[in-house]
């Protein structure tokens, strides 16, 4: 046995990269508004803003680009991807569309009216501006070991069910279009949901005839985390687990430009007849026919051979290895992280990295420019720029309970010694985190603010 993980893959095409200077850093980073979205990719030296489209493909993929079918109905690329998706997740009916949000906004465009509300374990943000977008209100129902960054669970992205129930009978059915579960859970640290809670949570929805979806974009790296620690799992095959997950829920919005190892796609599934004659409508308008929406038939046949890929067990315990790899790094340097490891990213605890700002002064987004200005690292800010919101009856902002910085690691993209840069980059910024200060907003949106947001350092 190997002591690190291994790539079960080796490399056939490189991309540059390209270290910068700390000066051309303090200039990007004061042009583009202490706001990392707002920095050139080249100017990013390990890029980890990210898991999201930013994959490697196989030569396997790759080969498929080429045997794209562009014809507008019908494509022969949307039959094999029919066939994959019926095989993993057993819905009945799917269409592709051209990411995640896409699906979400088309899934609650066709189901939810002001005033309803979506629970979920937790809503990534595109979930919840999707939900508000339609004049509903998401609401979050994390278990709370979920919200504790130290303790160590196999399953903390588990859904607090008795919470649910409880808000179920408050709210009245009639006014819960739908139940959600993100797995593996996003903006708690990518930790896995139990296979007992998917059914959990599945049997107390449809006990009031709510239907029940997965944000599935992570099934995959879920379904093997269930593999690697719940006993009863230990010997079923991957896919037979991620079946089984799936077979609870009614139906799933899928981003596959994480698991499903591709650059732009993604699709919704459901099992609801009527449902999906109404989606198709609604896909028509927005997306395109339902054979390709809003896609090529190439990326279609992308899609559906990295579905396949994505579900490999080898290929599934290197990528969970590899993150584990740089989490444990980090915590050897003593360097503050929410444990256990996430399965697409670690993320750092920003309360505990920088205890001397407070959320008011944006801590999360000023670890993501630290890390930028340190050693050209791009993460991304989980935390008060994402989540916090004004109180509508008190008026005062209300902080997220996690304050976070995401380091996402693109799929088969980074090899053990970048991982090993960003340990370096980390531990020099922690050894001088006292001489850092917080931000202040120069420009906020009302909707997913930190796309676009502004930011000045404060004096
Ligand atoms: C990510 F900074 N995630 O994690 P789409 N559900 C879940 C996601 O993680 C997700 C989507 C739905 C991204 C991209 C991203 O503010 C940000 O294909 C659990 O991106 O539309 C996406 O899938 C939506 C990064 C999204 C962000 C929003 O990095």
């Amino acid at each position: 046995m190997a002591k690190f993980p291994v790539e079960p893959f080796k490399i056939k095409v490189v991309e540059p990269i390209r270290p910068t200077t700390r000066a051309e850093r303090v200039e990007k980073l004061s042009q583009a508004g202490y706001n990392l979205f707002a920095i050139r990719a080249e100017d990013v030296y390990i890029d980890l803003l990210t898991d999201s489209g930013t994959s490697a493909m196989s030569d396997n993929q790759w080969a498929g680009i080429m045997l794209g079918d562009e014809a507008y109905a019908g494509c022969r690329n949307f039959f094999n991807l029919e066939e994959t998706i019926q095989a993993i997740t057993g819905f009945n009916y799917f269409v592709p569309t051209h990411q995640g949000r896409a699906a979400e906004n088309i899934l609650f465009a066709c189901t939810v009216s002001a005033g309803q509300s979506v629970p979920s374990n937790m809503h990534f943000d595109t979930t919840q501006a999707n939900v508000l977008a339609r004049g509903g209100h998401p609401v979050n129902m994390i278990a709370d070991v979920g919200l504790d960054p130290q303790i160590h669970k196999p399953f903390k992205g588990d859904l607090d069910v008795e919470k649910l129930e409880a808000f179920i009978q408050e709210t009245g059915p009639e006014n819960i279009p739908l139940g959600m579960l993100t797995v593996t859970n996003n903006s708690g640290g990518g930790q896995p949901v139990s296979m007992a809670n998917i059914r959990a949570t599945g049997e107390v929805l449809h006990r009031y005839g709510i239907p029940f979806f997965l944000d599935a974009c992570r099934y995959a790296e879920n379904a093997y985390f269930i593999k690697l620690r719940d006993p009863d799992y230990a010997n079923t095959p991957v896919l037979e687990i991620a079946r089984e997950m799936f077979s609870y829920a009614d139906g799933c919005t899928m981003s596959a430009k994480k698991d499903a190892l591709v650059n732009i796609g993604g699709f919704l599934a459901m099992n609801d007849e009527e449902l999906y004659q109404r989606v198709c409508q609604e896909l028509i308008v927005r997306e395109g026919f339902p054979t390709y929406g809003g896609l090529a038939g190439r990326d279609l046949e992308a899609m559906a051979r990295g579905l396949w890929e994505g579900l490999d067990e080898r290929y599934l315990a290197y990528r969970l290895a590899h993150t584990q790899y740089l989490a444990d790094r980090l915590l050897e340097e003593g360097i503050p992280i929410l444990e256990p490891a996430g399965g697409h990213a670690v993320y750092l605890d920003v309360k505990r990295f920088l205890p001397h700002i407070p959320q008011s002064e944006l801590p999360g987004q000023t670890l993501t420019c630290a890390l930028y200005l340190e050693g050209g690292i791009r993460g991304v800010e989980i935390g008060s720029v994402m989540f916090a919101y004004e109180d509508p009856e008190s008026g005062e902002t209300v902080y997220p309970d996690l304050e976070l910085v995401r380091l996402a690691i693109p799929r088969r993209v980074y090899t053990q010694a970048h991982l090993d840069y960003v340990v370096e980059v980390c531990r020099a910024l922690y050894e001088k985190r006292e001489e850092i200060r917080g931000l202040r907003y120069v420009f906020a949106p009302r909707l997913l603010r930190h796309f676009t947001a502004r930011f000045e350092p404060l004096p």
